[in-house]
């Protein structure tokens, strides 16, 4: 499958997708959102991926969505444009499969909504965040007042979509945006060092935590725990957990096979 505005490689199990439209600073348009569905849909079904990193280079995460597309928007193109945003994020989102993002100088707008999709986010120093929509006179709406607000908390999540200013790594680490800050150079060993320790993971027990977090941040306390109860249990019909268990009682490391 060729794509004009993404890279897709693989590499021993880890798949790196780069966003790829340097000119624009990897504005997100209507050409690489439906290039970004379809490879996630590519990536979901292939079983040698055991971990994804997004990244957009070492020069710029993402500056956002493309203003010059949107700019001549109405109505109708618009709700089409952030319709097929949140499918190619909820995707992302989703993915069974755990997500690193490594972000490099600069992740705003829609570029930040993405990042915040993915489940682990390391940024380079330097890096610049953002939700400046409303300096443009409309709102985040690829999760900047919903899975921003769920990660962040809606003090701080306001506090940024409201204000629209841009933000530091120091800022972006101290409130739980990012989980781990590098030096530029390092960007990408350390992505691949964090997406290397999840492959290594049984995919099964990786899988259903990601999808016991994923659900339990959007129902109530009480079906949050029993959902995690149910699936904790589920986990002891696997032959992963029978491995995990019996490894660590002789002393070794697991070997574990995804089933
Ligand atoms: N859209 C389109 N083009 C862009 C964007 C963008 N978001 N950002 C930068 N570019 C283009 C510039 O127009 C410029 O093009 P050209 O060379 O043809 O003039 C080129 O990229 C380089 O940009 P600059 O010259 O401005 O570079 P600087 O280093 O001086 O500045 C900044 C970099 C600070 C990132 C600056 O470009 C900027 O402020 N960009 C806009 C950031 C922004 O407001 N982002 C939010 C956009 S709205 C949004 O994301 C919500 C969308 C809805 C959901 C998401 C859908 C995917």
């Amino acid at each position: 499958m060729d794509f004009n505005t993404l890279l897709f490689e693989k590499n021993e199990g880890i798949g790196v997708l780069t966003l790829n439209r340097p000119k624009q600073l990897n504005a997100l348009n209507d050409e690489l959102l439906q290039e970004l569905s379809d490879i996630m849909d590519v990536i979901a079904a292939d079983k040698e991926v055991k971990a994804l990193i997004i990244t957009g280079g070492s020069k710029v995460f993402a500056a956002g969505g493309d203003i010059a597309f949107m700019s001549t928007a109405d109505f109708l193109s618009a709700e089409s444009f952030i319709t097929m945003c949140n499918q190619a994020f909820d995707k992302v989102a989703k993915l069974e499969i755990p997500v690193v993002a490594a972000i490099a100088k600069m992740a705003l707008g829609g570029g930040c909504e993405l990042s915040v999709c993915c489940d682990i986010r390391i940024a380079s120093e330097g890096t610049i965040f953002g939700q400046p929509e409303i300096n443009l006179g409309i709102i985040p709406g690829a999760g900047g007042t919903q899975r921003l607000q769920r990660l962040l908390g809606v003090g701080w999540g306001k506090y940024i979509t409201m204000l629209g200013e841009p933000f530091d790594t120091d800022t972006a680490f101290r409130i739980g945006l990012v989980n781990k800050v590098v030096p530029l150079d390092d960007l990408m060993t350390e992505a691949m060092r964090v997406a290397n320790a999840l492959a290594a993971k049984s995919p099964v027990a990786l899988t259903a935590l990601k999808k016991s977090i994923n659900y339990g941040v959007n129902v109530d306390l009480n079906s949050g725990l029993l959902y995690e109860q149910k699936t904790f249990a589920s986990l002891f019909a696997t032959e992963d957990q029978k491995e995990g268990m019996k490894a660590f009682l002789e002393k070794r490391k697991p070997v574990f096979k995804g089933c």
